[in-house]
Order: structure tokens, then C-alpha cells, then sequence
């Protein structure tokens, strides 16, 4: 199978791109990508070959009549579960598990994995606009009541999942596609939450901790902090600093 490619937006700012990206990343699938510039003609080309809807991300592999074309995050997801890994996303176990397959709290974890990859793949809207992933930045906004109560929601998933788990454990134990499609609000939290005084649960601060040092998400960040544009579509509030080549 030729290698797949995974289009991708600016680093700093792409929260969907960063989802597509950590996915192949974490379950172990070979790809190579190709970055391009949001919102900016030099992106045409390559959005009008690939892309049905103009967005990133968009995975593709194969030629011709071949050509397997997967985009919208949900979607790359459940590709990537059905056609790209050993690992089931949703469990974060092993397919050859065959106990997995059986046990009944896999099941209810499965469950509720897909329940709330669909819930932030569908939502969230307040913080997504509100709150829009600047991973450089350090930024205070004055959140409105709708974006408090998407935070208190996912507070709520996080005590939920994380209950009788020990500390720096992922959502379910092993890391599955839940900690991925979360890992943006978790930055966006990084950049937000601190400097515009909204309060966090300790173990939410403890769950942010652990998926800011996972390896992968750090790789991602420190491509992000050597990106130089400025997209004024993707900025929101008072930036009070800003780390990587922008600050220097
Ligand atoms: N529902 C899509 C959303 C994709 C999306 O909004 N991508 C943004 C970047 S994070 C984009 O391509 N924006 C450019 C545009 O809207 O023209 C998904 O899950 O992949």
C-alpha cells in the first residue's frame, strides 16, 4: 500500500489537523505530510486536488482509480480503525486481544469513547469559537456563560473517565482516539484558562499536564512554536506573551 499522506493547516492554529496528525501518529501508521497555509491562495492547488470541502485535514492514499480519499476528522478516525492499525481506537487495545473483543467493560468504554468523540467532533462551539487553539500564545479573554458551561462539560467527562484511575493516566487507561480529539481543548485550556481566571478542577489541570508532556503533542508543539504566520480568523483576545520564534 503506497504511504499515506495527510494534508494538514498551520500547526499553531490547526485543532483538526493536530487530531488527523496525532492519530496516525499514536496508532502506529506510516504516513507523510504535507503542510499548507490556511486561508491563503498558495493552499488552492493542493485544497482543490484533494480536498472535497476545501478544509484540512484530508488523508489520501493510492492513484487513479485507486485513490482513497478520507476527509473530515471523524471519518480519518474510523478509517484509520478499520483499514491502517492493529489497534482498536476506541480501547486503545490490541485487535488480536481477543478477550477485549469480549469483555464488557472494553464494550462500555468503547461506548463511551465514541460517545464523546462524536460529542466534540459535533460541539463545543462556544469554546471553539471563544477559544481558538493559539499554541505560541498566552491569551485572556472574558468567557461568555455558554463557553464556562462547554469547560464545565468537559470537566465533567474528564472526572468521569478518570475516576479510580491512577494520576497521568490517559481517559481510558490506554491511550485511545478520546485523549486525541481532546488534546486541542487541552492546549487551547494551556493558552485560555490561566490568564483569564477560569478555574480548573485539579484533575483537570492533572489530565492537561499529562497529554502537554506526551511525546507526540510535544513534537507537535515545537513545530507549532516555529511557525511565523499570523492568522488574524484564528486570534482572540489580549495576548499577554507568547513563546517560540514570534517571541524572540
Ligand atoms: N469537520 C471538519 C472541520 C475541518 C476544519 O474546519 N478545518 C479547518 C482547519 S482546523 C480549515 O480547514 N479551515 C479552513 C477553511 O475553513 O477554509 C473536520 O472534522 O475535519
Amino acid at each position: 500500500m503506497q504511504k499515506p499522506l495527510l494534508i494538514i493547516g498551520n500547526k499553531n492554529y490547526s485543532s483538526w489537523s493536530l487530531r488527523a496528525w496525532l492519530l496516525l501518529k499514536a496508532f502506529n501508521v506510516d504516513f507523510d505530510e504535507q503542510p499548507i497555509e490556511l486561508f491563503h491562495p498558495s493552499a488552492t492547488p493542493i485544497l482543490n486536488e484533494h480536498a472535497p470541502t476545501g478544509k484540512v485535514p484530508v488523508l489520501v492514499y493510492g492513484e487513479g482509480d485507486e485513490k482513497v480519499t478520507v476527509w473530515d476528522t471523524l471519518a480519518i478516525a474510523m478509517h484509520i480503525n478499520e483499514y491502517l492499525t492493529d489497534i482498536n481506537l476506541w480501547t486503545g487495545i490490541s485487535k488480536s486481544d481477543t478477550n477485549a473483543q469480549t469483555d464488557n467493560q472494553d464494550r462500555i468504554n468503547s461506548a463511551y469513547c465514541q460517545s464523546i468523540i462524536a460529542e466534540m467532533h459535533s460541539g463545543f462551539m462556544s469554546i471553539r469559537n471563544e477559544m481558538p487553539m493559539n499554541i505560541r500564545a498566552t491569551a485572556k479573554i472574558q468567557p461568555s456563560t455558554a463557553c464556562l458551561a462547554d469547560i464545565a462539560r468537559i470537566e465533567t467527562i474528564f472526572a468521569e473517565c478518570l475516576k479510580d484511575r491512577p494520576e497521568d493516566s490517559f481517559l481510558f487507561g490506554a491511550f485511545t482516539a478520546a485523549d486525541v480529539f481532546f488534546a486541542p481543548v487541552v492546549l487551547r485550556l494551556q493558552t485560555y484558562a490561566d490568564a483569564s481566571n477560569i478555574t480548573l478542577q485539579p484533575l483537570t489541570k492533572q489530565y492537561c499536564q499529562t497529554l502537554v508532556n506526551h511525546p507526540h503533542i510535544q513534537a507537535w508543539q515545537k513545530s507549532a512554536l516555529q511557525e511565523t504566520r499570523i492568522i488574524e480568523e484564528d486570534e482572540a483576545g489580549e495576548i499577554l506573551s507568547l513563546v517560540g520564534v514570534l517571541a524572540n
